[in-house]
């Protein structure tokens, strides 16, 4: 019997990334399964049946066990293979301090991943339209996080602590994106020196060039103009619309 965990996912997936790497440094062996986000295949009616209602990856299969959301999902692999404690906290305050970290991510420097797609993949879907007020919350998101992330990288060499924990992997590869998209430009990074510090940091990790390797090339892509052809209607970064349900701008089309 195969008792490798599935790893459903896709590379331009700041959350699918993170828990890629998470799997990849503490050598989790591990089958993948890209998900065709592109072509919609996450909004069929059987995979959000077979795996997730929300359509969303990351996705975690073991056995027929099945969980999703990133955190949640290096949550369960940290515990199922006993990964070294700084991952998710030796001791009470540092895990406490990890789960603070992490459901702060979800609602803000997550919500900012609206800059990076409003301004790249919007277009690839809805056409030519006025995103600006998307592009301005996302950013206005991006920077708000961008601060605290400064106060507290400040204050220690990785968001949690002194030793690398998950949420950096979480935050990093939110700022990769960015980065691909050209959202945070040199101007940016001067403001958050610990910042910028700490990103290059994590970049000089192994695992952290190939696990990033498509969305920079999606990144420089769009820098260049290219359109990607996208045949789905809805947000690849629900929750970040100025009005909930902006698919059905696509609806009016
Ligand atoms: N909070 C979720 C966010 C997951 C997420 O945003 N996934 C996006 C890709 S980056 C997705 O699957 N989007 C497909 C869709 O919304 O239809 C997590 O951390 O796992």
């Amino acid at each position: 019997m195969n008792s490798m965990v599935r790893f459903l996912h896709h590379p331009t997936s700041q959350p699918c990334r993170a828990v890629h790497q998470f799997m990849l440094e503490v050598e989790i062996p591990f089958e993948e399964e890209v998900v065709d986000l592109i072509n919609g295949e996450n909004e069929q009616q059987s995979f959000k049946d077979a795996y997730n209602p929300t359509g969303q990856v990351p996705i975690l299969r073991d056995g027929d066990f099945i969980v999703w959301e990133s955190a949640a999902i290096a949550s369960y692999l940290n515990e199922k293979y006993a990964v070294p404690s700084n991952w998710f906290g030796g001791n009470m305050q540092q895990r406490a301090t990890i789960q603070q970290y992490l459901h702060w991510h979800s609602t803000y420097l997550r919500r900012g991943a609206g800059a990076f797609f409003y301004t790249h993949f919007a277009e690839c879907i809805w056409g030519k339209r006025d995103y600006s007020k998307e592009i301005a919350k996302g950013k206005h998101t991006l920077d708000e996080s961008m601060e605290l992330l400064e106060l507290w990288l400040t204050k220690s060499h990785y968001l949690c602590g002194d030793e690398i924990s998950f949420p950096d992997l979480l935050g990093y590869h939110e700022l990769v994106s960015h980065v691909a998209g050209a959202i945070l430009v040199d101007a940016d990074w001067q403001k958050y020196p610990k910042t910028k510090q700490w990103f290059d940091t994590l970049t000089t990790r192994s695992h952290s060039k190939t696990v990033s390797e498509v969305i920079m090339q999606v990144g420089a892509a769009r820098l260049a103009g290219h359109i990607i052809p996208m045949n789905r209607k809805t947000s690849l970064a629900k929750g970040t619309e100025i009005k909930p349900g902006i698919p059905g701008m696509a609806q009016q089309q």
